[in-house]
Parts: C-alpha cells; structure tokens; sequence
C-alpha cells in the first residue's frame, strides 16, 4: 500500500482547501474491515475507488470516518464508543463503527440501498423491488449513521456524506445541529424526473439532500437532471446551480471524481516485467482487458457477445486476442446477482468452446477480488482497455488504465459511462450495438501508432491533470465559498 507523506503539493494543497478544518466522513462501507483468522484478527483495506480515493485523505488530514462496521470481528477492537484508530500498522485517524442487525443489513443495505435505489437511478425500472419494509429500514438505518455523526462532530467540523445510501443523514443531522456543516457527494448517476418520480419516497429523499450545503456530482446532466427534479419535485427554486431556500442556498456542483495518476504510473514501473510474461503466459499477441464488479449495470454479458462478434467477423485474430475478464464478486446475497453470475459463467464457457485451439482460450476470466498488483500488471499489459458499462456514474477503471499505461494503449469506452464526459479522445461506443463494439475492437487492434499516441496523450494528460486531488482540492474549495458568501 501507498505510504502517505503528507507533505506533499497534493495533500498541502488540500489541506489549504480544508481550511484546517476536521473532516467528519460518511460512507456505507467502512476503509477498513477486522476480520478473525486462524492467524488472529486481521485488518484489511477494502478494495473500491472510493476508499483508495478518500483513505489517504483520512490518513494525511486525520478526523473521523463514520461507517458499518461490516467485518466479522470489526466490534471485537473497537472501544465502548465504537471507535478504532487507523491504519492498523500505523494509527493515523479515527474509524466510527455502526452497528447494524442483520434484518437491517437485509431491508436497508440489500434492500432499499440495492433493490430500490440503484436499479431506478440506474435505469433498470424492472429490477425495482419496491417494499415499506425496505424504506422503513432505510430511515432506521439513515438515524443510527446521523446518530454516529452527532456523536463525533465538534464545532467547525466539515462533514461530508458519501453516496445514495446516505441521502437522510444530512437532514437527520441538521435537524439536531443546525450550524452543522455539511456537503453529500452523489457516486451514481442522477436520472431525469420522468424517471426519479415513479421513487414513492422521491420528496423524503430530496428533502434529505437538501439539508446539505453543497451536493457534488461527476457530471453536468447529473446536475441538470437533480436541478429538474428539486424544481419538479419540490417546487423550489432553482438559478444557476444554486438552489434558493427561504434561509439558505445550496451550491450543486459538477465535481468530476479522477484517480491518484501519478501513484499508478510510477506503482506500474514495478510491473513491467510481469506485464510482458503476461503476454507470452497467455500465447497472444494482443490482450483486451475488462475490469468490473460484477453487477448489470457494468454489461459484462454484451461485452461478451461483442467478443464473439468479433471472433466471428474477424477470424484472422484468432490465436492473437485473449479477452482477460475479471469480476469482483458483489452483492452475492441477491438472487438477481448470483443469476447473472451464472449467466457469464456459461456464455465464457460457450464461447471459448466455440473457439478455442490448443494453445490459445479466447476468454480468460477471473470471479474474484485481485491484488493492486495484479490489478497493475492487468492494466500494463492491455492493449486496449473494453470498459463497456450500460450506464455508470463514472468509471474509474478507465481512468487507473490510463493512469497505468505510459507507453500508449487504447480505451473503449461506453458512452453511457460518466467518464466519457471526459475521456472523450477515447473509442467511445454504445455498448448494446453488438456489431459496433466488435468493429471498434478491431480498429482498436488496427490503429495507427500514431493515432493511439495521439488520443493516448490527451487521455493522459485529462487523466493527470484531473486527478483524485484535484477532485478533493476543487470539492473542498467549492464547499468553502459556500461558508465565505453567508458570512
Ligand atoms: P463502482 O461501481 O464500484 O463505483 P468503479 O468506478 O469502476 O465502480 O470502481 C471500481 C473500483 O474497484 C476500481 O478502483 C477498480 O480498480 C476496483 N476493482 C474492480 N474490479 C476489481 C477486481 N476484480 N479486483 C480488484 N479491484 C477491482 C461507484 C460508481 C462509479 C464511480 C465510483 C466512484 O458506480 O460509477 O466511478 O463509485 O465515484
């Protein structure tokens, strides 16, 4: 793992941000789980953009992170106020553990979190499982994380929500300290009112949202969509990005999450090596590379047809591509996921039977969490990155590739992904045109050297200057004129 200096432009520049004021965090997932083993108890960082995004933050500005302590020995070393300094090897801030009942874990986090919020902000009105159990756990739930919240800050506390699992505690929080501070950043997307509205729960959630001072998004139609459902859905008034309360305004923000670029690229030095066996491991020339967890929303499935598109209209790169796949197993306790899972397994087994010679396997996929090492040689090694979700709210997969690779490499990326914002120099591709995804494979394989250093460039230099603490620092500072302007 990193070793943070905190010292560097990076963090002194978010600490200049900060206004040496004290972070109080919120997140669902907690950076760091105890579990027990045969060895003893062990801490592990969990795995995910957010924590690698916030971790170092924690660990160089120091305050408290307010999570569910999901871990199965997380309550065996917390105090009697649930508390844990981390990191394990060397303390550096304080982990505030929730403690949720396992009916709780079921209604609010697979539940409502998982069944209701994400499928409709993902677009997925069919996968909406709508139940007043659900809702009612959310609440409950929502009133212990504030609780844990109220029970930490201190006067002149900056505290920061994180994510749609979340979206009462910043009402729940000011309905107790009404001078709190308090900013929410939303990770998914934000859909149009015609969608939001079919939410029985849409004025509770807003309401929720609107107890913040500033609300961040990664990208303008999220906030433009947001800003029509306040207007919609509340009746409020709306000028400029600014949301105008009787007593106070809200800032809505376009604040584009990025990846810590200059870590992975020099991380990726040490992988060099590794990333060339890989090629030769594998009895290929070229490697296409996806990294997702597995959830619908990533379309590992029509990433899979493509590729068989592909080996069917393009023979001459048979025994030259190898699809690497690996999927990050996710919310496994529900029946949708543990379907689909079973879905890809069959649909890699079908092609590969299909296709593959001695020697060469078309698909090589991996269910499980890998190591940033392996992470690092996957990404440099790939020749071309195919990141295809349906619809995502960033995508930070494509951002590490590139951060990773320094000697070209080319993206494909789904234009539903909230990354192709930006990353606007890369293939960009509607991932449920089959034929259209296989074609942009093989002028991915095909292009110039020229034109891959040409887009490879621009992606880098996006990806560098837009980075993690350019997210924080632009975050922070929009957070503070928030404080400056009702002085
Ligand atoms: P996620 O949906 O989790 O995040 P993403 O942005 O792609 O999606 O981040 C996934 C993270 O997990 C990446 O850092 C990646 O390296 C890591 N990862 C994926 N598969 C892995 C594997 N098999 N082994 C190890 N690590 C793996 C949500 C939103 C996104 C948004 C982020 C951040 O859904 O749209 O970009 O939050 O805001």
């Amino acid at each position: 793992m990193k070793e943070i200096h905190s010292d560097t432009p990076g963090f002194q520049k978010i600490k200049g941000a900060l206004g040496g004021n004290r972070l109080v965090l919120v997140s669902n997932r907690g950076p760091y789980t105890h579990e027990k083993s045969r060895r003893g108890i062990i801490c592990e960082r969990t795995v995910g953009g957010l924590v690698s995004a916030l971790d170092p933050v924690m660990q160089s500005c120091g305050g408290v992170w307010v999570a569910w302590g999901s871990g199965n020995a997380d309550f065996v070393v917390t105090d009697s106020q649930n508390r844990v300094r981390v990191p394990c090897e060397d303390t550096r801030y304080t982990l505030k553990r929730i403690r949720l009942s396992e009916r709780e874990i079921s209604r609010y986090y697979y539940g409502f979190s998982n069944r209701v919020l994400w499928p409709i902000f993902h677009l997925f009105p069919e996968k909406v499982c709508l139940k007043t159990e659900y809702w009612n756990s959310y609440q409950k739930v929502n009133e212990k994380f504030a609780k844990g919240v109220l029970e930490e800050t201190k006067p002149n506390d900056l505290i920061w929500v994180q994510d749609y699992h979340l979206s009462l505690v910043p009402r729940l929080v000011r309905d107790e300290n009404k001078d709190a501070k308090i900013a929410f950043f939303w990770h998914i997307p934000w859909p149009h009112w015609d969608t939001f509205s079919n939410l029985p729960w849409r004025e509770e959630i807003l309401n929720g949202l609107l107890s913040s001072d500033i609300i961040g998004f990664h990208t303008e139609s999220y906030v433009k969509n947001f800003l029509e459902c306040v207007k919609k859905g509340l009746d409020i008034p709306v000028d400029n990005g600014i949301i105008n309360l009787p007593d106070r305004q809200i800032r809505v923000k376009a604040v584009p999450i990025g990846v810590d670029c200059e870590q992975f690229t020099q991380l990726s030095r040490s992988v060099i090596l590794r990333a060339a066996r890989l090629h030769r491991r594998l009895h290929t020339k070229y490697i296409i590379l996806g990294v997702d967890r597995l959830d619908y929303t990533k379309g590992i499935m029509n990433k899979l047809m493509a590729f068989e598109r592909f080996l069917e209209k393009y023979p001459e790169f048979h025994e030259k591509v190898v699809l690497v796949q690996t999927a990050t197993p996710t919310r496994t306790k529900v029946e949708e996921y543990r379907e689909m899972k079973k879905e890809i397994d069959e649909t890699v087994g079908r092609i590969n039977g299909r296709f593959q010679r001695i020697g060469w396997v078309p698909i090589r996929y991996f269910y499980r969490t890998i190591s940033q090492d392996r992470l690092l040689t996957y990404y440099k090694a790939a020749d071309v990155a195919l990141i295809t979700p349906l619809i995502d709210g960033m995508n930070l997969v494509a951002k590490e590739y590139i951060a990773t690779k320094d000697n070209g490499g080319v993206l494909i990326l789904s234009e539903f992904a909230g990354a192709a914002e930006e990353l606007n120099e890369a293939i960009l591709v509607n991932p449920h045109d089959t034929d259209a995804v296989a074609d942009a494979i093989k002028n991915a394989l095909e292009m110039s050297s020229e034109e891959k250093k040409q887009r490879f460039d621009v992606l880098k230099e996006k990806t560098r200057e837009h980075d993690v603490y350019w997210w924080l620092e632009r975050f922070f500072t929009e957070w503070r004129k928030t404080y400056e302007k009702s002085v």
